[in-house]
């Protein structure tokens, strides 16, 4: 098995250390255990090193800013995400341009998601052109907003979607049979995300959060579709290629999983602390019971505790109520509860998913039964909204 980079790195650095005939013997064992080694050596990245470093050394200073500001408002309050909230909404579709979240509060949202699966073709999975994409991303910028990217990658064996679950992580790894094929479409992403130019050049910061939800057995990422060797190797592969071949210098990483039960499910994946700028969990399901929101808030506090130790930031990087049936979800279910919590309210932002439709939304619309609600939620000191936000892009 091809040793990951991380593990090349800590190598380089153990020989550098160590005594001669000391480290022939370390090598010499390395051949017969390398299994084992690489295992050992990336278990050594799951322990806190507590270095304030964003995973690029490189980062335009746009990025490095957006960075260091999210740092610093951590407790201050949320910044609210909306997935396509310029892109769609339960009435319209690109290219008219609206913000079903600017139409109920009068503001946009301080966050936006967006989704580049098709990245290569003219429109991505949802039909919206890559051309569109790439100027609310842009405007979204001048507004002193923040993006962050998903990649519901089609399946690089079968050529299926992102849920077509046969096992082709191990097939994407260097020296595997979709490899060069795999390098062809981070191509294709890096082309992208270099193509976020303003007219004074300016590269756009974006939060990249690829192969979300690692835990759940429904991508074929998942879990049950590959191993935890092979996913960290991936994620590494696919940040270090970015990066260093690439040189794209626009990204912090984010890694997310589905819900979890214990600090250690969380960390099972981990590529380790060079590799992730944010650490992510997905929660739809515990905040839309009162009977489970405390097993929510559990999860955010511990997501918080195990990423301040590291010195990274932590989000809840998708939540909401498809449909949003109750009245006052948004305050009693959301807010408050987070909000309270003297731990879980360290989060830097939480993000709802997009509104397609008048049967698949999560941001109301002026008739629908939580708009009041989601009003107040925007009014609130803590939720912080286009509105309320600094240039996050220079450092004061
Ligand atoms: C899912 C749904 C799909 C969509 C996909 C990628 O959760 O919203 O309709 O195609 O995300 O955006």
């Amino acid at each position: 098995m091809p040793v990951p980079p991380a593990a090349i790195k800590s190598l380089d650095l153990i020989k550098k250390a160590m005594h001669p005939v000391i480290l022939l013997c370390l090598l010499a064992s390395c051949q017969s255990h390398k299994e084992k080694t690489v295992n050992q050596i990336i278990d050594s990245s799951l322990i806190v090193t507590s270095v304030e470093k964003p995973v690029d050394s490189l980062l335009t200073g746009e990025t490095k800013a957006l960075w260091i500001n999210l740092k610093r408002m951590q407790g201050k309050g949320i910044l609210f995400g909306h997935q396509d909230a310029t892109t769609s909404g339960v009435d319209w579709k690109t290219p008219v341009i609206r913000s079903d979240v600017k139409e109920l509060t009068g503001s946009n949202p301080a966050l936006y998601g967006w989704e580049i699966s098709g990245v290569g073709n003219s429109n991505n999975i949802d039909s919206i052109p890559f051309s569109a994409l790439r100027n609310r991303i842009l405007e979204a910028y001048s507004r002193s907003g923040v993006n962050t990217v998903t990649w519901h990658y089609n399946n690089p064996v079968t050529g299926g979607t992102a849920w077509d679950t046969y096992p082709a992580v191990k097939e994407i790894l260097p020296d595997s049979s979709r490899h060069e094929y795999y390098k062809s479409q981070l191509r294709e992403v890096g082309h992208f995300f270099q193509s976020l130019k303003t007219s004074e050049g300016i590269s756009v910061p974006v939060i990249f959060r690829p192969f979300h939800e690692n835990n759940g057995n429904w991508f074929w990422w998942g879990k049950g579709h590959c191993t935890r060797d092979e996913y960290i190797r991936m994620w590494q592969f696919t940040v270090s290629y970015l990066r260093d071949s690439l040189k794209v210098h626009n990204l912090l990483y984010a890694y997310s999983t589905d819900m979890f039960d214990s600090p250690e499910q969380y960390l099972e994946r981990y590529p380790g602390d060079s590799w992730v700028d944010i650490m992510g969990c997905e929660n739809y399901w515990d905040f839309q019971s009162g009977a489970t929101i405390s097993n929510g808030i559990a999860q955010l506090r511990m997501l918080v505790s195990i990423s301040s130790a590291r010195k990274k930031l932590a989000a809840l990087t998708e939540c909401g109520f498809d449909g949003i049936p109750v009245k006052n979800w948004w305050t009693q279910y959301l807010l408050i509860p987070i909000k309270d919590d003297t731990i879980a309210r360290n989060i830097s932002y939480l993000m709802v998913w997009r509104n397609a439709n008048r049967k698949h939304y999560y941001v109301p619309f002026p008739e629908q039964k939580s708009a009041p609600d989601f009003m107040l939620f925007e009014k609130d000191s803590f939720t912080i909204f286009e509105r309320d936000l600094k240039n996050l892009y220079v450092i004061k």
